[in-house]
């Protein structure tokens, strides 16, 4: 590629979404280089923020002539190297891609851009006197986009699902600027292939979602969230079967582990929950249109798995105990830079997983600390292993074997991105990979999104 080539690119960049939002400069391309957790970098041969739909597809007609590859990013907060660079690719960002649409009451669905933030959704939604079924820590960065794009799960997938589930359509630009559009979020359609869930979770592999069409839920606005101590693993299932049968308002149930209790406590400036600590906690929510309080503590009073209990209904005290589990992520990233590994498996294997997961780490080296929490409805554990050093590799491989071995996936909520695309076929059989490329070179033959994410190279 000559010189004149590549700054003929950009000039044709500038003219389609305006020179301010053309960022070539090192310094201001900076801030959308790396990811979230530090550790996925790399060089992007400009920044372009396009302002519509219209714009994203000029500028992908653009790259494809130009032949320079293309890497999609929304609100930077995704954990699998998906939406960083690898190095030279042109780094579309939807953050100005922001409109929202009135509510639609009627039918319960909103339509809004890409690059709307979880928390606007949810704050548009309520004052409409509905509410967004996802929730997760990163909502005042996490974009609707995005979300789509990992299909990310969060703290409600209990509930309502993971985002997949609330998406009723999708405006998306494919590899070669055709726009597709399906917006009418009608409740019946079976009119042939479903675009909008083979897009998501295709982690801007397939196109880039634009617009969304998506589903709301019922505003609940009374909460109880019960922090449990329990004995280890087998006590939290078993604490969870009990919830899972008596209360039909539960909306969450996740878990952590004492050393993740400790790193929050010192870094959120937190109180111990209980006066003896525990070897596992449980937060559950219940949330309806009346008080679930009543209800909550009646089943803690009923199992035999509560050690100790502390439940809170008002706004402060519901605040308190999430930020148990909600900090994990943000205390464990002021330790350092973790390898991050999202998996999930069978119920009826978790308690062994979690038993066998020091012993693999520590079989690699002696000195990572591994610190485990996630949701545990889904079977979902998050495992952030700190002081991996040159080792990261071997932990990931280490690891997720262990998971599939427990007949696990590698990834449960994040997406597989760059991170874990090495480890596919632990989750995914030659096949069904075959199959996946064989989506990906009919929708975007020329490899021009995302390339060396999800699919292995
Ligand atoms: C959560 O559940 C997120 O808090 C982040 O999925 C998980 O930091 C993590 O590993
Ligand atoms: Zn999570």
């Amino acid at each position: 590629m000559t010189e004149a080539f590549v700054t003929e690119l950009e000039d044709e960049l500038r003219a389609i979404v305006g020179p301010a939002h053309v960022l070539v400069d090192g310094d201001l391309r900076a801030p959308y280089e790396t990811d979230w957790t530090r550790r996925f970098t790399g060089s992007a041969r400009c920044v372009v923020r396009p302002g519509t739909t219209g714009e994203v597809a000029a500028v992908v007609r653009a790259c494809a002539a130009a032949g320079v590859p293309i890497v999609v990013q929304g609100g930077n907060t995704g954990l699998v190297g998906a939406g960083v660079p690898a190095g030279g690719e042109v780094l579309v960002s939807l953050t100005r891609l922001n409109r929202v649409e009135p509510v639609d009451a009627v039918e319960a669905q909103v339509t809004v851009d890409a690059g709307v933030t979880l928390e606007r959704l949810q704050t548009h939604a309520r004052a409409a006197g509905l509410d967004f079924g996802v929730d997760l820590a990163a909502r005042s960065s996490a974009t609707v986009g995005g979300m789509i794009a990992t299909n990310a799960g969060g703290i409600r997938v209990l509930r309502h699902g993971s985002m997949r589930a609330q998406v009723a359509g999708l405006e998306a630009v494919l590899a070669d600027g055709t726009v597709l559009t399906r917006l009418t979020g009608l409740a019946k359609d079976n009119t042939g292939y479903d675009m909008t869930q083979l897009l998501a979770g295709s982690e801007g592999t397939l196109a880039i979602v634009t617009r969304a069409r998506l589903r709301l839920v019922p505003l609940l606005p009374a909460r109880a969230v019960a922090l449990v101590a329990v004995a280890d693993t087998d006590a939290a299932l078993d604490l969870l079967a009990a919830a899972r049968e008596q209360l039909a308002t539960l909306s969450a149930a996740e878990i952590f582990y004492p050393d993740g209790l400790e790193l929050v406590r010192s870094y959120a400036k937190l109180p111990a929950p209980f006066g003896e600590p525990a070897g596992a906690y449980v937060v559950l929510e219940c949330a309806g249109r009346t008080d679930p309080t009543d209800a909550v503590l009646e089943m803690l009073a009923t199992s035999d798995a509560v050690i100790d209990a502390t439940v809170a209904s008002d706004r402060a005290g519901l605040d308190r105990l999430w930020s148990y589990r909600e900090a994990h992520t943000e205390a464990i990233s002021a330790a350092g830079v973790p390898t991050k590994l999202d998996v999930c498996v069978p119920l009826g294997e978790l308690s062994a997983l979690v038993t066998e997961l020091p012993g693999t780490v520590a079989a690699v080296t002696p000195t990572a600390r591994l610190i485990v929490f996630g949701h545990l409805n889904e079977g979902n554990l998050h495992l952030n292993v700190l002081d991996t050093g040159e080792h990261a590799e071997e932990v990931t491989d280490a690891v997720l074997r262990l998971v599939a071995a427990h007949r696990g996936s590698i990834s449960s909520e994040h997406g597989v991105g760059r991170a874990k695309a090495p480890w596919l076929q632990l989750s995914r059989t030659a096949e069904e990979i075959a199959a996946m490329r064989r989506i990906k070179t009919a929708l975007d033959p020329a490899g021009l999104l995302n390339p060396g994410v999800l699919l292995p190279a």
